[in-house]
């Protein structure tokens, strides 16, 4: 009995959980991906396509994708969506020209089919460059308090060192374990 509590306990601990990384060009989201992954920062140029890793943080394992951003290829997000539990949307907190545009395909996304059950985090990136968005004011851009269908989170990070990415991975287990 013992042991096959402890072998579903470990199967059930290494189910992997899809997680994608969208947002608009620039925004840091392979940026953020390999802080995750190396907890360094690498050199980045614009994805075509997308990167995987999986990260593992307390014996749960995330495979997160993170999908290029630039216009052309938004249009092929949705091909990521199958399974997928959590989307994390990368904001550039001081592009306040297209936080519009990110609000539009926010809700593009969150509209569809596949991603009826993901739960949402945005990340209020480059909060290092003086004179950015707020979290309150990206919050009020994007209408988080209209979006009542998915659980959503908003963090405020920067990805050069790191700063607010575990409160947001932190914010992803708890709501693995309310499940
Ligand atoms: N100042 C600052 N720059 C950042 C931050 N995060 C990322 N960057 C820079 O922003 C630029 C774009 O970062 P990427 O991670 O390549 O952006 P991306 O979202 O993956 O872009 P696409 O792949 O084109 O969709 C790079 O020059 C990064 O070094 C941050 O928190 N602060
Ligand atoms: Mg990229």
């Amino acid at each position: 009995m013992g042991i096959i509590f402890t072998k579903l306990w470990r199967l059930f601990n290494h189910q992997e959980h899809k997680v994608i990384i969208v947002g608009l060009d620039n925004a840091g989201k392979t940026t953020i991906l390999y802080q995750f992954s190396m907890n360094e920062v690498v050199h980045t140029s614009p994805t075509i396509g997308s990167n995987v890793e999986e990260i593992v943080v307390n014996n749960t394992h995330f495979l997160m994708w993170d999908i290029g951003g630039q216009e052309s290829l938004r249009s092929s997000w949705n091909t990521y969506y199958t399974n997928t539990e959590f989307v994390i949307v990368v904001v550039d907190s001081t592009d306040r020209e297209r936080i519009s545009v990110t609000r539009e395909e926010l809700y593009r996304m969150l509209a569809h089919e596949d991603l009826k059950k993901a739960g949402l985090l945005i990340f209020a990136n480059k909060q290092d460059v003086k004179d950015c968005m707020t979290v309150a004011e990206i919050s009020q851009s994007l209408q988080l308090t209209s979006v009542k269908d998915h659980q959503w989170h908003i963090q405020a990070c920067c990805a050069l060192t790191g700063e607010g990415l575990c409160q947001g991975l932190e914010w992803m287990m708890s709501r693995l374990r309310v499940r």
